[in-house]
């Protein structure tokens, strides 16, 4: 760890931050390719899934320290199943965020951050210290996939969970849903389709607790 005072000793120089880019691209094929309708957000909280997280009692040990919302979304579209889910909250205050089916109860997926270093991350390449991974839900054809979940009409809750040794502004609780079309005949997504427009969905937030 370099400390601010190593900088101080350092003279004043221009920086020029590179990024190097690498993209992998199929040709479209209409009898194959699936579109998912781009950035369906499933987000709880307010405008754009923000919320604060109140601090937690004084004396609260950290590993105790954890704040949640709720909130219900009711997915829109037409007969539309879920492909992934990547989850967009805070680090280093996220602990995990859920989705729930409210009608039979069932957890679809659960997202918890995985720290680098600590040997829990199978590619060893990927396993660096100080960074932090979130791996996605994923559903589909291939093995060891379950089948796509339908979303389209369906209710699910979203359950945010935080640590709150500090409370703080701007958390977010902004699940990113990759949705597809569906062919009910073969009971498989429809590749070929093109999004007309945004699937829109309803949500309200159920409650706070710290
Ligand atoms: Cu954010």
């Amino acid at each position: 760890m370099l400390t601010s005072s190593f900088f101080s000793l350092l003279p004043p120089l221009p920086v020029f931050p590179l990024q190097k880019y690498r993209f992998y691209f199929q040709e479209y094929d209409a009898t194959r390719h699936v579109i998912v309708h781009p950035r369906t957000v499933w987000a709880i909280g307010a405008f754009i899934g923000e919320y604060d997280v109140p601090q937690c009692a004084p004396g609260t040990p950290a590993e105790q320290c954890s704040h949640e919302i709720w909130g219900v979304v009711k997915a829109g579209g037409d007969n539309l199943h879920i492909a992934a889910a990547h989850f967009h909250c805070h680090a280093p205050t996220c602990l995990a965020m859920e989705i729930w089916n409210n009608a039979t109860g069932e957890l679809i997926c659960r997202q918890r951050p995985v720290y680098g270093g600590t040997g829990k991350i199978a590619e060893h390449k990927f396993d660096e210290p100080g960074y932090i991974a979130t791996p996605p839900c994923l559903w589909g054809d291939a093995p060891g996939l379950a089948p796509m979940p339908l979303a389209s009409g369906v209710e699910f809750t979203i359950r945010a969970i935080t640590n709150n040794t500090y409370g703080h502004h701007g958390e977010m609780a902004f699940p990113e849903i990759a949705l597809v079309p569906w062919n009910t005949t073969s009971n498989t997504s429809q590749p070929g389709v093109m999004p007309k427009g945004a699937v829109q969905t309803e949500w309200r937030l159920l409650s706070f607790s710290g």
